[in-house]
């Protein structure tokens, strides 16, 4: 879906490190990018479709977002098949309203003739939408751009 391209597309000029979190080498990725000057931590979870099931990826990530310390969550979904991941984005509405819905493969939904409303998506959610395409820079700024924004209010 995009988190690890966005991950490495975004830190790849800084080191990243990682914290192995299991047993079966499941990893966080800790990396630092700059946005006008300010150097932002983001951190690569894996999983994840939803936070309710049992797997360890998913019990990973919903430890994080519950207990762990961030200024914000941007949620990737895939344009292609956005129903699928508005569970997981409901999940974490409920836990935190610093949030940003990245709804990434803009390209994939494209060439399938998908158009997605990204205000109108905003305006139901209730929080910022941002459309990607995970190795286009620029689309990938105006999400740094409107994740840094959330993070600073
Ligand atoms: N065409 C296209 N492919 C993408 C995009 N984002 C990710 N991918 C591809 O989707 C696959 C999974 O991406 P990855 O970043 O590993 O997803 P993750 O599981 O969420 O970390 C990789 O082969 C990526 O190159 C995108 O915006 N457009
Ligand atoms: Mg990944």
């Amino acid at each position: 879906m995009g988190k690890s391209t966005i991950f490495n597309n975004l830190t790849r000029n800084a080191s990243a490190y990682r914290k192995l979190v299991s047993e079966r080498q499941l990893q966080m990725l800790y990396g630092k990018c700059k946005y006008h000057g300010k150097s932002i931590t983001l951190v690569d979870i894996p999983g994840t479709y939803s936070l309710m099931s049992n797997s360890e990826e998913e019990e990973i990530a919903r430890n994080y977002i519950c207990f762990g310390k961030y200024n914000a969550v941007i949620v990737v979904i895939d344009a292609t098949c956005i129903e699928r991941n508005l569970n997981l984005v409901y999940q974490i509405l409920e836990i935190t309203k610093n949030v940003v819905i990245c709804v990434n493969l803009l390209d994939e939904a494209e060439k399938k003739g998908i158009q997605i409303n990204l205000d109108k998506l905003s305006q139901i959610l209730g929080v910022p939408v941002v459309g990607t395409i995970a190795n286009k820079t620029k689309t990938l700024n105006r999400l740094l751009e409107v994740t840094y924004n959330v993070c600073s209010r």
